[in-house]
């Protein structure tokens, strides 16, 4: 298939979009083929078209990467609606934790549906972040909390990509939070994640990489390290939700273990990024999370840049700090809120996306070779993405070279 005449963001150059004003695209067996300059089609191409090779016009529309959600809990039952409003009544995020409330009120509720109901109250969300564009989502496990209902989280995932005719990263993320049913010993659970959950789920092949929460109404450094650990006997990835609402050093820590990315890091002090530069580590920045907790406190993204960390931002969907289903809101909260242009904001969604997930070399860029993920936009302006709030520029979403309706 031949993709013409259109305005094709590259994402392949740092800083900028990488434009090519009258751009193709050739797309053969699922993958991007060619990508170039209309006039410079080669002829190999143009034989393939007189031999009856699709032909798409856009237009003159703009053409990006598929969106990359990189950071996800969308699959969960029930709702914290009511916990919003004792929240805007001043009771804190982890007074309400503390009490029992929180990620444990959604750990009760995810536990009580079964895979289809989790996977019916998830379909809509997902649906919401694919009308604006989005092929590949990481979701996180983490409100089971125990074998057979992170499993079932991750089976929901599973059959969510299936369904939807999305590209999923499935994330075990056990060490979440404590359950009520090891309160007050919280060793003896971090040794179920690592001894049989974490292996549970592995050997059911449901997981990509291992994430967790250090934070005070979660876990500690060291208790993480033992996840970590365990995540690399297995061979796979890590990340770590770090320095949300305190310092405890766990993104140095993550970073010095090799870390595909740390995440949220309002609370990371400057000094602390060159860590995360030395082991390529991702900043994923989640705008959601610090609007919804009415956060002040910003992550240090100008030391970010100076160091050359790449940043990716992500909704963080989940039903209680953060129950965002607009990636593209994302991107205009990330340049409000934590001043990064519209051309950071589309890397940040695509190429540095890509690299929280270790996907790099697949997804996140119009290059050769790449899976052809894409979308056509109804402007040919790339900063028209971040800049318009709850207007949806999306025309139509295409995943491995086939269209999604
Ligand atoms: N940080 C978050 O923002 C989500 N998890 C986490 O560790 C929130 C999860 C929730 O409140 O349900
Ligand atoms: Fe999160």
């Amino acid at each position: 298939m031949l993709i013409k005449d259109a305005c094709l963001a590259t994402m392949t150059e740092d800083g900028r979009y990488g434009l090519i004003a009258d751009g193709a695209i050739s797309i053969r067996d699922g993958r991007i083929q060619w990508v170039g300059a209309r006039q410079t089609v080669p002829e190999y191409i143009m034989d393939d078209l007189a031999d009856g090779a699709e032909a798409h016009d856009c237009g003159g529309r703009l053409i990006t990467p598929g969106l990359i959600d990189c950071h996800t809990h969308i699959v969960y039952a029930g709702n914290r609606a009511a916990e919003f409003e004792k929240r805007l009544q001043g009771v804190s995020y982890q007074a309400i934790a503390k009490a029992g409330g929180g990620i444990a009120a959604t750990v009760s509720a995810t536990r009580a549906a079964t895979k289809d109901d989790l996977i019916a109250q998830s379909l809509p969300r997902l649906r919401r972040l694919m009308a604006e564009g989005v092929t590949t989502i990481e979701i996180k496990s983490g409100y089971g909390l125990d074998t057979e209902n992170e499993i079932k989280m991750l089976g929901a995932a599973d059959a969510l990509a299936e369904r939807a005719g999305i590209r999923v990263q499935k994330t075990f993320l056990g060490a979440h939070a404590v359950p009520p049913e090891y309160a007050g010993r919280q060793h003896d659970y971090i040794n179920l994640v690592c001894q049989e959950m974490l292996p549970a789920a592995y050997a059911a092949r449901l997981v990509d990489a291992v994430d967790a929460f250090v934070e005070g109404i979660a876990f500690s450094v060291e208790q993480v390290e033992q996840v970590f650990d365990a995540a690399k006997k297995l061979g796979l990835p890590i990340k770590l939700h770090a320095e949300q609402l305190s310092h405890l050093g766990g993104a140095k820590m993550a970073a010095g273990k090799g870390a595909l990315s740390v995440d949220h890091l309002e609370y990371l002090p400057p000094e602390e990024v060159a860590d995360l530069a030395k082991a390529g580590t991702v900043a994923v920045l989640l705008p959601g999370a610090f609007y919804f907790l009415k956060e002040t406190k910003l992550p240090p993204v100008h030391a970010l840049r100076e160091n050359l960390v790449p940043i990716a931002i992500a909704t963080d969907c989940n039903p209680g700090s953060s129950p965002v289903t607009s990636l593209l809101l994302t991107m205009n909260m990330a340049c409000t809120f934590f001043s990064l242009t519209p051309a950071e904001s589309l890397r940040a969604v695509t190429l540095n996306a890509a690299k929280a997930l270790g996907l790099q070399d697949e997804i996140g860029s119009l290059e050769v070779g790449k899976h052809a993920d894409l979308v056509i936009w109804d402007t040919n302006n790339p900063a028209d993405l971040a800049y318009n709030i709850g207007l949806n520029p999306c025309h139509r979403i295409m995943v491995g070279g086939k269209w999604q309706a």
